[in-house]
């Protein structure tokens, strides 16, 4: 077997040519169904599974991250919470990066950074049969193993007050590839919460900050957006990372407008979850 050398990783491609912005969706149902569906909306780079907030556990994580890297589209998991374990599971599963909430200070960001790099960077174990198939073309284990580090992306939430109060610091970790706004979280935790769509003057000027400060450190900057429309302004004012919608909101919002439309009743306002 030729040796490879590099990981396939659309996402990490996009941001390496920097010629556009990377659009994405957000996976919270279960199921490999699901995550094909998704994946193959055309035009979109990535599709993350959200364990988070998702309704998706280690086996959904296992079952959705193989559907999407085979449509040639970048897995990337959100873990439930900052621990090493949790990164090891995403990882070992074959995401092209991960994306972990709730970042509060620059040694937590240097925590998920250990976690994910194999020594003598960091210290993730070796070991995973599964992860190599998730590329194309797949690589030796000993291949995978040697390229990882510099192949996978590192994401951290920037959505604490916090790690907003260092996020300068934050970027400029080796290592972290994306510093990425939950503006839900950052809000609430800055005193100035999401309410109805609204984004107060307080939490846009948050939002510029931790995008400015991605690119003062040649760092990627990305946010979660509520809508296409959304993600486009974000888009229009730099960022390079746009969630586009969810399935759960994008399933709640078609149906109530086929309902609208088979009433007469005409196209209905973006009314979901969020
Ligand atoms: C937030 O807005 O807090 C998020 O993390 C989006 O899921
Ligand atoms: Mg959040």
């Amino acid at each position: 077997m030729a040796p490879v050398t590099e990981l396939s990783n659309p996402l990490r491609a996009v941001f390496t040519k920097a010629e556009r912005p990377s659009l994405g969706v957000w996976q919270m149902f279960p199921g490999a169904n699901v995550s094909r569906a998704m994946a193959r909306t055309p035009d979109i780079d990535w599709v993350l599974v959200d364990c988070e907030h998702g309704n998706i556990d280690d086996g959904a994580m296992h079952d959705a991250v193989p559907a999407i890297a085979a449509l040639g589209v970048s897995p990337i998991v959100r873990v439930a919470d900052n621990q090493s374990w949790m990164i090891k599971r995403a990882l070992d599963c074959g995401a092209h990066g991960i994306l972990i909430p709730l970042i509060r200070t620059v040694q937590d960001a240097k925590d998920a950074v250990m976690a994910s790099k194999f020594p003598p960077w960091g210290n993730r174990g070796f070991g995973s049969p599964y992860a190599m198939e998730r590329f194309n073309p797949v690589p030796s284990m000993t291949d995978y193993l040697q390229l990882a580090n510099d192949s996978l992306l590192t994401m951290v939430q920037i959505e604490t007050k916090e790690a907003l109060a260092d996020v300068e610091a934050i970027a400029e970790i080796r290592g972290i590839d994306v510093l990425f706004i939950g503006p839900f979280d950052l809000g609430n935790n800055i005193g100035h919460p999401v309410i109805n769509g609204e984004i107060k003057p307080e939490l846009s000027a948050a939002i510029l900050r931790i995008r400015d400060a991605s690119h003062n450190a040649g760092k990627k900057c990305g946010i979660f957006c509520t809508s296409g429309a959304q993600a486009s302004q974000f888009a229009e004012i730099g960022f390079d990372m746009l969630s586009v919608t969810t399935d759960v909101s994008g399933l709640q919002h078609f149906l109530a407008e086929s309902v609208s439309l088979a009433r007469g009743a005409g196209n209905i306002a973006k009314k979901t979850s969020y």
